[in-house]
């Protein structure tokens, strides 16, 4: 057999991440009778009444009281931000005594950091991708405001957004979570590293740019879902979740706070254009983590990080249909990731359904 990539199994390399994913395009041709999803259940829902039941008992509506703190939120009506309730980081731990960092075997630091959320919008039902461009740009203007303010004082911040319950998210209403830590995480920590090498090896090349290049001229891009004038969304030839894509800026930008007035409202454009592409996929309110990574803040904002280039990452579980997940078990957990659908196979879904007009709007017409 001679080895063909559309059909026989491979390995590919990450090299953002230093770790292999096994490809088995053969895989797809296994009996299967996908399923179409019904949506009445989905989160984002035109019915009024349904909103306003929500409005009044969803701790992160406009109004509401916070069990908590018996905090009342205010009656905001863009986007609103509040610190966590129930943190997983402290910020105010003194007592370093304990700190066995020069440990081998039983290391451990202090981990101190914040944690806060975002509400994107008043309105419970709405998600991202049914919200209108101004909408968008008013949560892209709060994390670039919440991430500068935390950017001075933190190494890493996080900005993170569960979507859908099985992704864990614990509250339908629009929101985002973001974590700012006085240490790298492991994701940022091999990012640092790998860049930092690449940029070394190629001369004060940009790997992520690199990358870009290569894949508008080498590929025929066939891993590219769309592109506006500042920004690109691609399947990564290294995608491991089945749907799996980079949102990157075209010029080399370290950090969200860095992006001009006009990259904003382009990011804002692609990423409305791109969830609607998901959620047109399998006609679902389509469920993903993602989150941005940059270069490294606190004391590194005094480092050069040019070997750094600022992307967003989706992570969405659907492979075949709205409820049938990928799960990451198995193999996964004990050698290394592994998909069926190749990342071709992927970007050219994606690319071939509309960006512009939403599965609901359609039906509504
Ligand atoms: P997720 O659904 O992505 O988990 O985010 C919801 C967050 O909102 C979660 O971290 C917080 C939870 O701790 N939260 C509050 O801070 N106060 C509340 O009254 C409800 C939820």
């Amino acid at each position: 057999m001679t080895f063909d990539p559309t059909k026989h199994s491979h390995c590919r390399y990450n090299p953002l991440k230093d770790e292999w994913i096994l490809v088995s395009p053969q895989r797809l041709s296994r009996p299967w009778q996908g399923q179409v999803h019904d949506d009445k259940n989905d989160a984002d829902d035109d019915d009024e009444n349904n909103n306003n039941n929500q409005q009044s008992t969803n701790p992160l509506c406009p109004g509401a009281i916070r069990g908590k703190t018996n905090e009342r939120n205010p009656f905001y009506e863009h986007t609103y931000v509040f610190d966590n309730d129930f943190p997983a980081l402290l910020s105010d731990i003194s007592d370093d005594q304990n700190d066995n960092n020069n440990d081998d075997l039983f290391r451990c630091h202090v981990a101190r950091g914040v944690c806060k959320v975002i509400c994107f919008h008043p309105n419970s039902k709405l998600t991202l991708p049914r919200m209108t461009l101004d909408d968008i740009t008013y949560v892209i203007k709060t994390w670039i405001d919440v991430y500068r303010d935390l950017a001075n004082k933190y190494q890493w911040v996080q900005i993170f957004e569960n979507r859908g319950e099985i992704m864990g998210c614990s509250n339908p209403h629009p929101h985002c979570q973001v974590w700012a830590t006085d240490f790298l995480p492991n994701e940022a920590r091999i990012k640092h590293r790998t860049q930092k090498d690449y940029f070394k090896k190629h001369n004060g090349n940009v790997l992520l740019l690199d990358y870009i290049k290569r894949e508008l001229n080498d590929f025929k891009k066939e891993r590219i879902v769309i592109d506006n004038e500042y920004w690109i969304v691609i399947v990564p030839y290294w995608a491991t979740w089945p749907y799996e894509t980079m949102l990157l800026p075209k010029r080399h930008i370290l950090r969200l706070s860095d992006l001009t007035n006009d990259e904003q409202i382009g990011l804002c454009q692609i990423m409305k254009q791109l969830l609607i592409k998901y959620d047109n996929l399998f006609n679902t309110s389509f469920p993903y983590s993602m989150g941005w990574h940059g270069a490294p803040t606190g004391s590194f904002n005094n480092e050069d990080c040019s070997h750094w280039q600022l992307h967003a990452l989706y992570y969405p579980p659907l492979v075949r249909s709205a409820t049938i997940k990928k799960f990451m078990v198995g193999y996964e957990m004990l050698a290394q990731a592994q998909r069926d659908i190749t990342p071709e196979y992927a970007a050219q879904s994606l690319r071939n359904l509309s960006g512009e007009i939403h599965y609901k709007d359609k039906k509504n017409k």
